[in-house]
Order: C-alpha cells, then sequence, then structure tokens
C-alpha cells in the first residue's frame, strides 16, 4: 500500500520542486473523491502566495501542426534561456483525445528527461456531462513549484482554444504552409485569439510559399482587432523540427508581456479571467452538488431527457431545474 501523502508533505515537495510530488499533487487536483477535493482545496490555498508569477503560454494549431515537436524545441530553447519549463496538455472532452495525448509523452521524450522541465499530459472528465477542467489549477501548482514559462498545448478540437485562452498570458497559432484555411481560421476565432502566429515545418525549399502563406495571414490579419491595442500581432516563420525561427518566438513573448505589463492589461486580463472561472466553478459546482442529492440527480435527468428528447425548450428545463434545487418549485 503507497503511503499517504499529508498536505505539509505536498507543501514541502512543491517547494523543492520535486517532480513526483508535484505529478501526485496535479492527480490530487484532479481528483473528484470529496475528501481529495478538500485536501486538494487546501494544497491551493497553501501555495496561491507562490503562484502568478510565470508567462503562460497556450498553444494551438490543427492536428499535425507540429504542437508537441513545438513544443519540445521551444520549451529546450526556453530551458537555455535560463527558464524552468512546465508544460500542460489541456482535454476538454477526455474521450477522443488521449490517444494524441499519450502520444505527446514519447514526442517530447528529450524535454522530460530535462531537469528544469516537468511534463503533465492531463486527461480529464466532467461531472454530470460538465467539462471540469482543473488544467488551471495544475498550472497554479507548477508555478508555486517555480516553473517560468507554463506551455499549454490544445487538443485543437471543440472549445480547447477557448478554455486555453481563458488561462494564459500568451495565445500562439501554429499554422502550417498555405492549405488556404486562413479565412476559416477567422471563422473558427483562432486568430482572433492569437497573440502571434508561427508558420512552421518552413525550410529552403518551401520558404517562397511559406512567405505567399505569411502574405496572407498578414492580409486576414487586417480583418481583426488585436487583443491588446499598440500589438501588431507577428507573423514569424520557422521549423520546430529544425529548430529554427524559435528565438524570434522567445523575444517577442518577450516583448508582448512587457508591453502587456506596461499597459496595465497584463494582470487586468488575469483578473477577468479569474472572474470568470469563479462563475465556471460555480455552475460545476451546484451540478456536483446536485449529483451527489439522488432525488436532483434523477430530476436533472429528467429535465435532460426532457430536453433531449425536443419535448421542450432545453432553456426552459434548465429554469424548471433550477428552481427545484432552490426549493423554488
Ligand atoms: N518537416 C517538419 N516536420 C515537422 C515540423 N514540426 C513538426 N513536424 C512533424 O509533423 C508531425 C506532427 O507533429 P506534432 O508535433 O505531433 O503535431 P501536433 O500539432 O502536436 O499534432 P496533434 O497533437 O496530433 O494535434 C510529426 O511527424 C512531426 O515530426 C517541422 O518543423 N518540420
Ligand atoms: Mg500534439
Amino acid at each position: 500500500m503507497s503511503k499517504t501523502i499529508r498536505l505539509q508533505d505536498y507543501i514541502t515537495g512543491i517547494n523543492s520542486s520535486d517532480k513526483r510530488i508535484l505529478g501526485k499533487a496535479i492527480t490530487l487536483i484532479e481528483s473528484k473523491k470529496p475528501e481529495h477535493r478538500e485536501l486538494a482545496d487546501q494544497l491551493l490555498k497553501a501555495v496561491l502566495p507562490l503562484t502568478g508569477k510565470s508567462v503562460r503560454i497556450g498553444i494551438t494549431g490543427v492536428p499535425g501542426a507540429g504542437k508537441s515537436t513545438f513544443i519540445e524545441s521551444f520549451g529546450k530553447y526556453a530551458i537555455e534561456q535560463g527558464k524552468k519549463v512546465a508544460v500542460l496538455s489541456i482535454d476538454p472532452s477526455s474521450s477522443i483525445n488521449k490517444g494524441s495525448i499519450l502520444g505527446d509523452k514519447t514526442r517530447m521524450e528529450e524535454l522530460a528527461k530535462d531537469p528544469n522541465a516537468f511534463i503533465r499530459p492531463s486527461p480529464s472528465s466532467g461531472f454530470l456531462g460538465g467539462i471540469a477542467n482543473t488544467t488551471f489549477e495544475s498550472l497554479l501548482i507548477c508555478e508555486a513549484a517555480g516553473f517560468d514559462y507554463i506551455l499549454i498545448e490544445t487538443v485543437g478540437v471543440g472549445q480547447s482554444e477557448t478554455l486555453v485562452n481563458d488561462i494564459t498570458d500568451v495565445f500562439l497559432f501554429l499554422k502550417v504552409i498555405g492549405t488556404g484555411d486562413e479565412l476559416q481560421g477567422i471563422k473558427r476565432g483562432i486568430m482572433e485569439m492569437a497573440d502571434l502566429i508561427f508558420i512552421n515545418k518552413v525550410n529552403a525549399e518551401n520558404l517562397s510559399k511559406a512567405k505567399i502563406t505569411k502574405t496572407e495571414l498578414t492580409r486576414a490579419l487586417q480583418f481583426i482587432t488585436p487583443k491588446e491595442k499598440n500589438w501588431k500581432i507577428p507573423v514569424l516563420l520557422g521549423s520546430a523540427l529544425e529548430k529554427t525561427g524559435l528565438d524570434v518566438v522567445f523575444t517577442q513573448i518577450k516583448d508582448y508581456i512587457s508591453l502587456k505589463t506596461k499597459n496595465g492589461t497584463f494582470y487586468e486580463t488575469r483578473k477577468m479571467q479569474a472572474q470568470k472561472r469563479f462563475e465556471y466553478w460555480v455552475k460545476e459546482y451546484i451540478l456536483e452538488k446536485a449529483k451527489n442529492d439522488h432525488l436532483l440527480e434523477l430530476s436533472f435527468l429528467e429535465h435532460q431527457n426532457n430536453a433531449s428528447e425536443l419535448l421542450s425548450n432545453p432553456s426552459s428545463e434548465a429554469n424548471d431545474f433550477v428552481r427545484k434545487l432552490f426549493g423554488k418549485s
């Protein structure tokens, strides 16, 4: 039987950047068992003063764009510049994406071996069909353990981009050459979230094609209001595999963070994100409380069924259910 880890053990382990304890702390945070939840909450409260000092970087792009390869190369580059790097992946749906996340572990083998890196694939499932996601809380634990850069890879589907955008300071969009989806990118809202664009897999042979893609992207960006005033979204060229262009990404991220800090938008954005997360957790905890009460759970399922059978309007069903929750039926 494994020894129970107490709160103080977690705190000491995190303070000394002990990767084994760090991994266990994240497992604790992801756990949905009430006794774990209590301890996780105490842990988060205890380490809060140590958090907030990292640069939180989200990385998105279509499947195969090279996100994992980029994280491996960029992570190593950042370590060479004296940073400590943690990598988390986001999995909002838990179903189809596990394969690709597990694949990442082997893809980032070199980075994983580095004493200044910590890699954590975090599949998580939701309660009552929700998308309970503890990536942000895991990020806080990594910050408390002294990691300067937290890189978060989206799975590039569904809501993962929005989820990552809501917990990061910088959002990097990895693009592949000439797929002609520049306008589609705008439709999906990804370009609106991007702070930096990196055209990946660029080499001597495809350089001229890459430049055309850059021109197209730059043109498409004219129709987009950037998240940050006075920041012209850079479209950079390089290769994650051949480790080119990484230095420019590093510098641009630093410049972007300086600008946001000077503007006051760095903390403003973090405060807005915190507000949103508070609301998110209120909703999650309400649903969870309902699930723990057998009658309420039955009622939830009944209302949900009425909605899904198209018998009535989902918002009316939700309203009726919430009235029951608060004893106003
Ligand atoms: N030639 C070349 N290949 C690259 C480059 N970057 C990534 N690749 C290759 O592209 C493929 C996909 O790379 P990944 O890093 O797994 O891409 P991903 O975006 O993480 O993919 P998913 O996690 O599945 O969405 C791999 O075979 C990589 O070796 C690059 O700069 N040049
Ligand atoms: Mg990947």
